[in-house]
């Protein structure tokens, strides 16, 4: 379909990138001898970006929130359609965000192909679809407050069941071909629930949902250490979601939300370690310090997300069951402009992207077998040193997208505009 409603307007992105263009050229081919000088091709890696994409989460679009507090943007979306508008702005100025991750029933419509018509021409699709058996809605039958798909109350357990049936049925309407189960089930008390029993109506009622799979769609098991059960999580790490995707079936993977480990934890050891299983199916990026603090990636440890990405490379390099994880950031934009974190957040992941693409695996695999430590652990920080801002601008302005996102964004007026049309989100507290 056509992208006929994209929201920015072309000359804006035209007539910022005619005042960047020429010190962009001019810092390109300087990278470009620099990088030949080590037989790297720039326009190789260019290739690469351009065909590398990551998804937006629907509920990044809008503030988020603490269990504090809530403090809303003037112009914030206030239902799936403005989120869309707000995603496709994202996608129209970096060219790297072309999917939108949707979280029911936060984004519930009457009309899914309808939905679906209205970002194709915004120039979006839909990523893994996220069911949500962690809040109660308005007149639900049983509460989650005993937990869901591992709920002692098997009426509970059937109707998590029934609800991730409906959010695959949603994503066949969507086009998705994922759906993300995450469950907050766990436990405040030692000795509150068996941990063992748990796991198996977890693992029984999960079962189900899986048999409900069309044959090319996938189950992405979403682990997390703690929050909303301090205690215990029936799906607390990548062992307890890898131990349940290969006790479910070959269309169960595992999703890393980098949020969901206790500080320090080597998660690109656990990236490698999911993917030499043929279990790596997906990703939330975001960063923290402490807990699941849902930062913009990048933000707190670039370095990680760089180590993460070139396990990523090399599990490129090395296929295992069909490599082909689902990028996706999850975040939570408590004092920034959600578009801007985004368009931000897809920068820094690009970036290790990139970076990672220049890694020169031939001397780092020849350092790893003949244990030259330093030069081993030099073959990864020269690429991470390589400044790759030029590569991933030539490769959005190539493709109609804006060489300064930030300030283009800016320019575009977009938010106060917005403020002056969309009715105001209320105070509140809690993520959505
Ligand atoms: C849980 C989580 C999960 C989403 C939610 C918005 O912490 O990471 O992926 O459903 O955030
Ligand atoms: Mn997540």
């Amino acid at each position: 379909m056509i992208m006929t409603n994209l929201p920015l307007s072309a000359d804006l992105i035209a007539e910022a990138n005619a005042r960047e263009i020429e010190a962009l050229e001019d810092d390109y081919a300087s990278l470009g001898r620099k990088l030949s000088r080590t037989g790297i091709d720039i326009d190789a890696i260019k290739r690469r970006v351009a065909g590398f994409s990551v998804a937006v989460p629907s509920w990044g679009a809008g503030r988020g929130g603490t269990r504090f507090a809530k403090f809303p943007i003037a112009g914030e979306p206030t239902n799936i359609h403005e989120k869309l508008e707000d995603c496709a702005v994202i996608n129209q100025l970096s060219r790297v965000t072309p999917r939108v991750s949707p979280h029911f029933p936060w984004d519930k419509v009457s009309d899914y192909a309808g939905l679906r018509e209205a970002a194709a021409a915004l120039g979006l699709g839909f990523d893994a679809v996220n069911s949500n058996t962690f809040q109660d809605q308005p007149g639900q039958a049983h509460s989650y407050n005993t937990g869901s798909l591992s709920s002692t109350v098997k009426a509970t357990r059937q109707q998590a069941i029934e609800h991730n049936i409906e959010c695959i049925e949603i994503g066949q309407k969507l086009g998705s071909k994922d759906l993300t189960v995450w469950v907050g089930d766990g436990t405040n008390f030692p000795g509150q629930q068996d941990f063992a029993r748990s796991l198996d109506r977890y693992l029984e009622a999960a079962a189900q949902v899986y048999a409900a799979l069309p044959n090319d769609w996938r189950m992405l098991l979403e682990h997390k250490m703690f929050e909303p059960a301090f205690y215990s999580t029936v799906i607390s790490d990548w062992g307890s979601s890898i131990l349940a995707a290969q006790e479910l079936g070959p269309k169960a993977k595992c999703l890393v939300d980098l949020g969901h480990h206790a500080p320090n934890v080597n998660i690109e050891q656990i990236v490698a370690r999911l993917h030499r299983f043929g279990k790596l199916g997906g990703f939330h990026f975001n960063d923290s310090k402490y807990g699941d603090d849902d930062l913009d990636s990048g933000s707190i440890n670039p370095h990680q997300l760089f180590l993460v990405f070139n396990e990523l490379v090399e599990a490129e390099l090395n296929p295992r069951d069909g490599f082909n994880p689902s990028y996706m950031i999850d975040q939570s934009h408590n004092v920034t402009d959600p578009i801007e974190s985004m368009l931000s957040s897809a920068e820094a992941i690009a970036a290790c992207y990139a970076k990672a693409s220049l890694v020169d695996r031939a001397a780092l695999h020849a350092a790893q077998e003949s244990n030259d430590t330093m030069m081993a652990f030099q073959a990864l920080r020269r690429a991470y040193n390589v400044d790759v801002g030029p590569i991933l601008a030539m490769a959005r302005y190539e493709a109609g997208g804006a060489i300064d996102v930030l300030a283009t964004y800016r320019q575009s007026q977009w938010r106060p505009r917005k403020a002056q049309e969309r009715k105001a989100v209320g105070l509140g507290a809690g993520i959505v």
